[in-house]
């Protein structure tokens, strides 16, 4: 319960001091002696010492009175049994003698209040016959009607309301739990049946649920309910959408209804809410009333999953829930109505190979659905399948609720990703199930035959029965998702041994991070002895001279990454402060401490942020509109989209030389795209813009790539927003250690070789050991140069993707501008990193050419 609501129903004031139990204030009556004074004199000469042991003994007394009056109050509130609160639920009536009409849609129609009056007396009896619901009943209003599915004819929509005590509430929702019998059961249905009066209603169903109370907080000031019909597709705002905040304090509800033998799809464009759940969010249900045993999602924040949801039947509910605190833009979600026999699943699937997914893949799968599917292949082989996508599950349930079932054996949850299940026959069943409440994205699947007696032919069979090439055993790299290829190797004289018996690249050994598991290749590295600390500058200290608050190494590197700062010489692991001292702590810009005795670390600090986060890439996945607000598209005239871009601020853009050179230098022939997502589909947040100046670096060398780096001045500013962002520059000594995730964002090719791609994709990558990098590479990585990359191969910028951010967030949650692609040996290519230009060598050229 809300607590303002109980204080106001029990009137939480000071009644406590007028309680007879309770024990008069001491202060307030100085005759009274607590305590005989062992020694009279004694107090008298020590005035102060009597007055404190009277303070003392006042202040016992309050703590006993507290103690007492909490205890009371406890006891009042939870266990008086004569205190009732109120319980609202939400629920269902499936009828079957009763038949839809047009006018069951209006509440003032005089079909719909006689049909709600019946109802009403049907509740009222289903009630009676139950002690605790009978007890505490106080009424019921019907919220609407639709047609019901199946035997239903009609389907109610009703709220109950109770007042029950408060020791009492669960044996309540106990019983109104029990009015839903279990499912599918012809006892159930025969207990139903029992309900009926002769002359009331034919019930075949119940369900409900309690009433979220969320959406009965005293807070909520604007309520209001739209009922939409849905025959032509259309469009559902949050007020103000896109070009205020949403309202405080609101809760709306979108009522949809479709045609019959028809289901409803429900797809988000746009979803920027505040992260917690708490505070705001949406809600969809499977009905026209907000029933928790219908809910199909709660989505707020950012999110970066499907956000297209389908209805079981022809209507749904969409609920909007707003508080005081952090209004944010909203949403836009189109919706549309398609039959209900479309997008079929499961089927007879025959031939020796083929794939199949969970209905409406990748929208979110509907609610109360089920298939199943028999896989039969040649009468000598066994069947294997794959799972590469799986997210199958309702929060907290263990396979119950949704899953897939192959050859009786249950699946759910989000951890089946490439998952192998083989059959020991030529035959394999494959159901799938979801119930009435919470969706998800679902899966896709692919089968195989095989022989049994060499089920992978010429190739190397996975402990998850995976194949692979015999030639990826044992070379260091797990490419069975389970590492079983690595297991059991005779390490090659290359190769780092690690104690727990895999063998990795040589390379690996001493790189700072730790490719073993079981950091064996970091080990006995340098002369610097197990106790001791390796500074940058090769020294060896003793491991407690760190963040001593001295700069024992002499370079400094002993106290930068230490929790408090420190004062130091200036090198190249210090930050300079405005004032030109420098200071130890590692990446102190725009950490929200502020380290520099003028908080130069903090000034110039709007950048970098997702205003609404809580977010050609090869091996990456689309990203969500407003995710990269720094990400800019370069259009050249007659080639479309050719490079990537960031923000810097409203003027100015950085991208790689290489993308403007020869006959793309010209500052007339491009057009720059920022706030876009998709190309080609320009919308209220995308800005064109027009170059007039580029200032590629002088010493951009077109053999090498060294120094590929360019900046672009816009014709006129832009104005900043939630899609439009500048992105951080880290300053000449920022680090962005080995092993860190960065990421990769572009609308560059997905294959080596292939065509741009239409949507933003992002994919994430780590920043890659120079000298390991210098190792892999064939070509020349420079030390203005950055590697970042999967070193298993097929994750990588591509390209169309040049010039775009390579970006890190620092652990505040600020994005940085790490580096800008620049080139690579092919893409995605196992060993063979990205090559990045490394903005840190640039950041001094930035100021100087543009100010920023
Ligand atoms: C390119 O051609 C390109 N794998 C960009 C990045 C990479 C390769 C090629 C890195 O623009």
């Amino acid at each position: 319960m809300d607590p303002m609501e109980s204080e106001q129903k029990f009137g939480l004031k000071q009644e406590a001091n007028e309680d007879p139990l309770l024990p008069p204030n001491p202060d307030g009556d100085p005759s009274i002696e607590f305590l005989q004074a062992s020694d009279n004199n004694e107090l008298e000469k020590e005035p102060g010492r009597r007055r404190t042991m009277w303070i003392g003994l006042g202040l016992l007394a309050s703590a006993a009175a507290l103690t007492l009056v909490t205890g009371l109050l406890v006891w009042h509130f939870h266990l008086r049994s004569d205190v009732r609160v109120k319980k609202l639920y939400i629920g269902s009536l499936g009828i079957s003698n009763q038949a839809f009409l047009a006018e069951h849609e209006d509440p003032s129609s005089h079909q719909f209040k006689k049909l709600a009056d019946l109802v009403n007396q049907q509740l009222h009896l289903i009630y009676s016959k139950n002690l605790v619901l009978s007890k505490y009943f106080r009424g019921s209003t019907v919220q609407a009607f639709s047609e019901g599915d199946g035997s239903d004819g009609i389907m109610a929509y009703y709220e109950s309301e109770f007042e029950v005590p408060v020791p009492q509430q669960t044996s309540l929702d106990e019983a109104i739990e029990s009015l839903e019998p279990p499912e599918e059961s012809q006892q159930g249905r025969q207990g139903r049946l029992l309900l009926k009066p002769k002359d009331l209603l034919d019930v075949s169903s119940v369900t409900s649920g309690a009433l979220d109370p969320r959406l009965t907080k005293t807070s909520i000031s604007d309520r209001d309910l739209t009922n939409i019909h849905v025959r032509k597709e259309g469009l559902i705002q949050s007020p103000g959408f896109p070009d205020t905040s949403y309202p405080p304090n609101i809760y709306r509800q979108w009522r949809l209804r479709a045609d019959p033998q028809h289901r409803i799809r429900l797809s988000f464009h746009t979803l920027i809410l505040e992260d917690d759940c708490q505070h705001d969010f949406i809600k969809i249900y499977d009905s026209l009333a907000p029933m928790e045993p219908r809910a199909l999602t709660e989505q707020c924040g950012y999110p970066f999953n499907s956000l297209s949801f389908l209805s079981s039947g022809n209507v749904m509910l969409l609920t909007l829930v707003t508080n005081k605190e952090k209004n944010f833009p909203g949403f836009r979600a189109f919706y549309s109505q398609l039959p209900l026999n479309d997008g079929g699943c499961g089927g007879a699937l025959r031939g020796d190979k083929g794939s199949f997914s969970s209905p409406f893949y990748p929208e979110n799968y509907p609610p109360r659905t089920s298939c199943v599917w028999t896989i039969e292949v040649s009468a000598e082989k066994f069947v294997k399948v794959q799972f590469h996508e799986f997210s199958v599950g309702s929060p907290g349930s263990e396979c119950v609720g949704d899953y897939v079932e192959v050859d009786g054996n249950r699946l759910c949850g989000r951890k089946l990703k490439n998952t192998v299940i083989t059959s020991e026959s030529n035959k394999m069943t494959i159901k799938f199930e979801s119930n009435a409440s919470y969706v998800d994205l679902g899966f896709t699947a692919q089968y195989e035959a095989f022989v049994p007696t060499n089920p992978c032919p010429g190739k190397f069979q996975c402990r998850n029965n995976m194949c692979i090439n015999t030639t990826l055993q044992c070379d260091g790299w797990s490419d069975c998702d389970d590492r079983s290829d690595e297991h059991n190797c005779k390490c090659k004289e290359s190769q780092v041994k690690c104690k727990n018996g895999l063998c990795k690249p040589g390379i690996w050994r001493c790189d700072g991070m730790d490719d073993c598991g079981d950091n064996t290749d970091e080990e006995n590295c340098g002369k610097c002895s197990g106790t001791q600390f390796s500074c940058r500058n090769g020294r060896c200290i003793s491991e407690n001279l760190k963040c001593n608050g001295q700069n024992d190494c002499g370079d400094g590197s002993d106290e930068s990454r230490c929790l408090k700062s420190l004062p130091l010489p200036c090198s190249e692991f210090t930050f300079s402060c405005g004032t030109g001292s420098c200071i130890s702590k590692q990446n102190p810009e725009c950490d929200d401490v502020s380290d520099c005795e003028d908080g130069s670390d903090e000034a110039d600090c709007s950048c970098g942020i997702r205003p609404f986060q809580s977010s050609r890439i090869v091996g990456g996945e689309i990203s969500r509109e407003g995710e990269w607000p720094w990400q800019v598209s370069l259009h050249a005239t007659g080639f479309g989209h050719v490079c990537g871009a960031s923000v810097l601020n409203a003027r100015w853009l950085l991208t790689a030389a290489h993308c403007v050179q020869d006959k793309f230098s010209q500052t007339d022939q491009w057009q720059v795209f920022l706030g876009l997502h998709v190309q080609g589909q320009t919308n209220e947040w995308t800005v064109s813009r027009k170059v007039i100046k580029i200032i590629a670096h002088e010493d951009y060398e077109p053999r090498t790539y060294d120094n590929d780096i360019a900046l672009m001045e816009l014709d006129a500013s832009v104005a900043l927003n939630q899609h439009i962002w500048p992105i951080c520059l880290p300053s000449p000594t920022y680090d962005f250690p080995s092993g860190q995730e960065a990421w990769i964002t572009g609308w560059g090719a997905t294959t080596e070789g292939g065509s741009s791609v239409s949507v933003l994709q992002k994919a994430a990558v780590r920043i890659v050991n120079s000298t390991v990098c210098k190792s892999l590479m064939t070509d020349d990585v420079t030390d203005r140069m950055l590697c970042a990359g999967v070193l298993t191969g097929g994750v990588d910028a591509c390209q169309g993707d040049s010039g775009g951010p390579l970006t890190v967030t620092n652990p505040g949650g600020r994005a940085f501008l790490a580096g800008v692609v620049s080139w690579g040996e092919g893409c995605g290519v196992r060993g063979k990193p990205g090559v990045y230009t490394r903005i840190t060598k640039f950041r001094n050229w930035i100021k100087e050419k543009s100010g920023v």
